[in-house]
């Protein structure tokens, strides 16, 4: 199912009708890769700017040049069939990445080789096996995202381990998301396990129903249902220090159950708990209650005046999807959100370049390349994020990166507004860009604020009645329905379980609400315990997926099983100087970012104001850092 070899070339015209599909850059990455000629690369345009220019800005000559090299490369006893199937070499490497990063890649190129290889020979596999008689065993807490993987990971070593989930299902947040309009805001190219890749996405951003099924062919796949304990939620888990294990607690709809476990997994993730705001008289409304994240299939909003709160991730989804069904759309705003231009945002993968995907040798692994490129070293993303204190960084910008960054957006915002310079003055943020996510735009939200059945209100909320918004302007928006579009509970890692460790140190109270882990992984005082998509392992842009942060965190988990077993100890634990050294590293980072900087509210911060969510450097820093367990950085007793 996942990672079909490429089929062969069918025919000269299928393939010159489908090269007229291509994505630039991704097609002349796989033309210099098959010609192993780098001089086929041309010259990329656009000033560099991730965020704004389609198709690397390449101009239409270079590409109709691209289309016909392809044609030639591409027939039969073209340079592709000689070409075979290896990645290039590595100067061949250094040139084809440097001309997509814009950076020299030398120190990448190992990072690189090894995602490119992802969907051919799965590099990041285990290659060590659970000796006889060793006391690994591992309990994972959810099968989402980075559960099913570390659970995958684990039955590649053969370790024994199972899953707890709460829900009914796999999938995790895809799971509960189930909203009008929900499917991912990144490629989907981008969006799965670099070693299960699949041709046949839909869309360019595919839909909540492909993202969940993706997870259940995954799980059924690889034969991890069969480990999964569905309705059963984690309660406690207390280390025993005598047995060096994990001893847990469960709710299940049987009753109370306990298991034990050399090795606790929390992949509970940040996006688990609906967050819903305090206001005032929220309880007392009298009409449908919804959240997005938890959305009761088959609610039907035909004919409801309903208020819509938020302007986030979620609410950029849900308007466009109920405006017009609803009879009236109230949308609550408190901050305006940056729009990224995506014009193919809901657009489907149009059938040629799904063909261009199935056979083009490597077309499908340079596409992911591409896509991942933005976030990959220092000259992606995250120079646009940098603040530059010689700038100097405002509300407005944070560099002049930034700054042109803004430029850019504000100008596809207003290029959609102009003729309503009222409606423009309350859509653009005030907050630099990255301060919070930027939200994919195809032109839909704005187009649906204008409806005369959609109103965007940016009075503050100051109360709900029952049958009532209030704002604060005094007026009353009469609805029949809510939806919270008001996000998650990030900061509250894992809560409300309660996990307690050598001492009696229970977690949550240890942290008071700023969570902190080494790696985003593992903490002091608590032994053989893992977190995946802690703390600090958020990205901060769309050059990359939250994928990529768990394969990482998944193959220092396994490093660190391996050794322990080789070193014959019972347990491992951070040291809490190597701890505390990396999180002072971590928060130097984030004060450096917008969403460090910026005063605007955000989820991206704990109510200490620090960032526990997100990861401020590159993608291949956090590779580097956790590409091997380091058994000096451990107590290993
Ligand atoms: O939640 P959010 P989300 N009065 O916290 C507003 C991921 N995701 O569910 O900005 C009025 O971003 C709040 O206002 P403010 C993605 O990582 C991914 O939308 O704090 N408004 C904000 O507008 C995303 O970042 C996908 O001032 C109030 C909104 O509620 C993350 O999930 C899809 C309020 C909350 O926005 C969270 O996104 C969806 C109040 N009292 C989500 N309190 C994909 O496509 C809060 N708000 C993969």
């Amino acid at each position: 199912m996942f990672n079909p070899s490429p089929l062969p070339v069918a025919s000269r015209a299928e393939l010159v009708a489908a090269l007229e599909h291509a994505d630039a850059p991704s097609l002349a990455l796989t033309l210099a890769h098959l010609t192993g000629d780098p001089s086929v690369l041309p010259a990329l345009g656009g000033g560099g700017s991730w965020l704004t220019t389609p198709q690397g800005g390449i101009p239409p000559r270079e590409r109709a040049r691209l289309r016909s090299l392809a044609a030639e490369v591409l027939a039969p006893g073209g340079a592709a069939e000689r070409a075979g199937d290896a990645l290039p070499e590595p100067g061949l490497l250094r040139a084809l990445t440097r001309w997509a990063l814009g950076e020299d890649t030398t120190a990448l190129l190992p990072m690189i080789a090894e995602d490119l290889a992802g969907a051919r020979t799965d590099p990041k596999r285990p290659r060590w096996r659970r000796q006889p008689g060793s006391r690994l065993s591992v309990a994972i807490v959810g099968a989402g995202m980075s559960g099913l993987l570390a659970a995958h990971r684990l039955a590649q070593a053969e370790v024994p381990f199972e899953i707890y989930e709460m829900g009914e299902d796999v999938g995790g947040t895809w799971q509960h998301n189930d909203y009008p309009g929900c499917r991912t805001d990144v490629p989907s190219q981008l969006y799965h396990y670099s070693f299960a890749a699949r041709t046949d996405w839909p869309d360019h951003f595919c839909e909540r129903e492909v993202v969940q099924g993706y997870f259940r062919d995954f799980a059924k796949e690889f034969r991890l249902v069969e480990h999964i304990r569905f309705r059963t939620e984690v309660t406690e888990a207390a280390w025993d220090e005598e047995e060096a294990l994990w001893r847990l607690r469960m709710r299940t709809p049987e009753g109370e159950r306990e298991a034990r476990a050399a090795v606790l997994v929390c992949a509970t993730g940040q996006l688990c708990r609906p967050s819903f705001p305090a206001i005032p008289g929220r309880d007392s409304f009298a009409g449908l209650s919804l959240h997005s994240a938890r959305w009761e299939p088959g609610t039907d909003l035909t004919g409801r005046r309903v208020a819509l709160i938020g302007t986030g991730a979620s609410a950029a989804q849900i308007v466009p999807a109920i405006a017009g069904r609803t009879a009236r759309l109230s949308v609550f705003q408190r901050t305006a959100p940056w729009l990224r231009p995506t014009p193919h945002y809901r657009a489907p993968v149009p059938e040629a370049e799904r063909w261009l995907l199935e056979h083009v040798p490597f077309y499908r692994e340079w596409q992911r390349f591409w896509l991942f490129a933005p976030g990959i070293g220092e000259r992606g993303v995250l120079d646009g994020w940098i603040v530059d204190p010689g700038h100097p960084p405002t509300e407005r910008a944070v560099s002049a990166r930034n700054e042109a960054l803004r430029a850019a957006l504000l100008a596809s915002m207003t290029a959609q507004v102009a003729d309503d310079p009222e409606l423009l003055a309350r859509v653009v943020p005030d907050y630099p860009v990255g301060a919070k996510r930027v939200l994919r735009d195809d032109g839909s939200w704005l187009r649906t604020l204008r409806r005369p059945d959609v109103r965007l209100v940016t009075e503050r909320i100051s109360g709900i009645a029952p049958d009532a918004v209030l704002t604060a302007d005094g007026e009353r928006h009469e609805v029949d329905a809510i939806v919270w579009a008001t996000g998650f509970r990030a900061s509250e890692f894992m809560a409300p379980m309660r996990i307690t460790g050598r001492g009696g140190t229970e977690l949550s109270e240890s942290w008071n609400g700023d969570a902190r882990a080494y790696l985003g992984l593992t903490v002091p005082g608590f032994p053989n315990f893992f977190l995946l998509y802690g703390p600090n392992t958020n990205l901060a842009g769309q050059g990359g997926s939250i994928f990529y942060f768990s394969e990482c965190g998944t193959t220092y988990l396994l490093d660190a099983l391996r050794v322990l077993q080789e070193s014959g100890a019972r347990s491992a634990e951070v040291r809490g100087g190597i701890h505390d050294h990396y999180n002072a590293w971590v928060d130097q980072g984030n004060a450096l970012r917008p969403w460090g900087f910026s005063g605007t509210t955000s989820w991206l911060r704990n109510a200490h104001g620090r960032s526990a969510q997100n990861w401020p450097y590159s993608a291949a820093e956090y590779w580097r850092l956790t590409r091997g367990f380091n058994p000096e950085e451990y107590l290993i007793r």
